[in-house]
């Protein structure tokens, strides 16, 4: 689609918004950019939008100033009947009425990567799952740039793809975190190369339904052909399936068994298997731990010399990376308490991971955002190690009703981040641990789990 001198609207006003209207003035579009929050600052997004990294487009007769236009609040037939196209934030549901109203009238509906993709070259390596996607994604990038100079590491990890998008060269490689939220509204997006790491309920509360939430994933592969690959886990049952669906070829993922034209762990040796068996390395020599991250792992070497990547360049990043920050992250030992944040840790299956790397008695904190998550799993999984659960946020009451359902008692509710904080301060004796591993989002206390990640270990810190 030809988008010079079309009326667009950019419905939302986070980084993806902002990137996408940039993307857009450039590219030649009138662009309005709407948000449902009256409480923001229409001066300070359009500044936003326009500031000074953004340059200036010679080519454009109408300066970008004129051809920006701010709107929040409700959003009138007005506004939306005249448009050419619709570019959506993540976040934004994609069943709002006002966005099945304007589908209905015909108006595309493009997600903000679906813009990206439209407007890049080169090649991406999309990664999505439920979990493990932004290590994955982390490590697969920083294996990427010592073989392309222009590599991108773009997506959910916190790096509008719009924002670089127009940067790309037929040279470029873009490595793209993908969240079931995005994958929501592509339409062409096709990866050269993609991986679902694993499924378990989350966001279902957006995605209403389990099914709703695989299509949605599903359609990282939806587009890829023959020549492309898709990387899938054997051992999850819903993307073993996967490999029905598409045309790529597929390579499996295992850390149970022996996978001919696979990946897989043999003794602790990470073995790449598509044509002669190659040893990559030994999971001891790995800096980050657990079965969950040796999948990670797996699935970043097996996206990487899929692409053409030689093993040793993929072996010298894998032996050099340490891990992602707020995942499973060691702050600091305070007289004789090991504190770990683990914000990223936004849903139960996440934060099973994070209690199952303890080695000592744990004091956790948990709760926030209600995802309509099931909890029962994750203090299943707390197998005596959880000494105190000290809960926050909107799900605290319903996360302490199941505890205390399935026999785990020791549980206490906080007003706030801080008082939670100051509650594992005081119980903890010299030999514990305190994990910040929610199993929910963030939302609601702070603006995103980095946030709420940041001030865990400012306070830790502050000890
Ligand atoms: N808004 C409306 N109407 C609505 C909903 C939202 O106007 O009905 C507006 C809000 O008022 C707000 C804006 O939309 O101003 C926010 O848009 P957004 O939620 O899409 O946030 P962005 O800042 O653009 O960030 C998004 C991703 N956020 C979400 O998916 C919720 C970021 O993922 C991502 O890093 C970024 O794009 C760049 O690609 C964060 C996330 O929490 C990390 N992701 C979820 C997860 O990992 O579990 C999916």
């Amino acid at each position: 689609m030809d988008i010079k001198e079309k009326k667009v609207l950019v419905f939302g006003s986070g980084i993806s918004g902002v990137a996408a209207s940039r993307l857009l003035l450039k590219a030649g579009a009138y662009v309005t950019l709407y948000d449902g929050n009256v409480t923001l600052d229409a001066k300070e997004l359009k500044a936003r939008v326009l500031d000074a990294r953004f340059g200036v487009g010679k080519e454009i007769k109408v300066p970008f100033e004129e051809r920006l236009t701010v709107l929040l609040g409700e959003l009138f037939r007005e506004t939306w009947e005249s448009l050419s196209l619709v570019v959506i934030s993540p976040g934004v549901p994609t069943d709002l009425p006002v966005v099945v109203q304007m589908k209905e009238a015909g108006i595309p509906i493009w997600g903000e990567v679906e813009l990206a993709y439209a407007y890049s070259k080169g090649d991406v390596l999309a990664i999505t799952g439920t979990n493990g996607k932004t290590t994955t994604t982390t490590l697969l990038g920083e294996i990427m740039k010592r073989y392309r100079e222009q590599t991108y590491v773009v997506g959910n990890i916190g790096n509008p793809y719009t924002e670089i998008a127009l940067e790309m060269t037929d040279e470029s490689v873009a490595v793209a975190e993908m969240s079931s939220f995005q994958l929501e509204t592509i339409h062409e997006f096709r990866p050269k190369v993609s991986a679902v790491l694993n499924i378990t309920p989350d966001h279902l509360n957006r995605h209403h339904t389990m099914e709703g939430y695989i299509a949605a994933k599903k359609n990282i592969l939806r587009n890829q052909t023959e020549t492309d690959t898709c990387v899938l886990n054997y051992e999850d049952e819903t993307t073993r399936e996967f490999a029905k669906e598409t045309k790529a070829k597929v390579v499996y993922f295992s850390s149970l068994q022996k996978m001919e034209g696979g990946i897989y762990l043999e003794d602790g040796d990470i073995i790449y298997h598509v044509g002669e068996p190659v040893k990559i390395c030994h999971v001891d020599e790995l800096q980050i731990l657990g079965r969950h991250n040796y999948e990670n792992v797996m699935a970043a070497v097996a996206m990487a010399a899929a692409y053409g990547v030689p093993y040793d360049t993929i072996r010298e990043a894998v032996l050099a990376f340490r891990g992602v920050e707020h995942r499973i992250e060691f702050v600091a030992e305070k007289n004789g308490v090991a504190y770990y944040n683990d914000s990223k840790g936004t849903n139960p299956d996440a934060a099973i991971k994070g209690i199952q790397a303890m080695k000592r008695p744990t004091i956790l904190i948990g709760g926030g955002y209600d995802k309509e998550s099931s909890y029962e799993e994750w203090i299943r999984a707390f197998d005596g190690k959880v000494k105190k659960l000290v809960l926050i946020g909107a799900t605290k009451e319903k996360i302490e009703k199941t505890a205390k359902r399935l026999g785990f008692v020791d549980t206490v509710l906080a007003d706030g981040f801080e008082e939670a904080f100051d509650i594992c301060v005081k119980y903890a004796q010299a030999g514990d641990a305190v994990l910040l591993s929610p199993a929910c989002a963030s939302w609601g206390m702070f603006k995103n789990y980095e946030e709420r990640g940041d001030k865990f270990k400012e306070l830790v810190n502050q000890l």
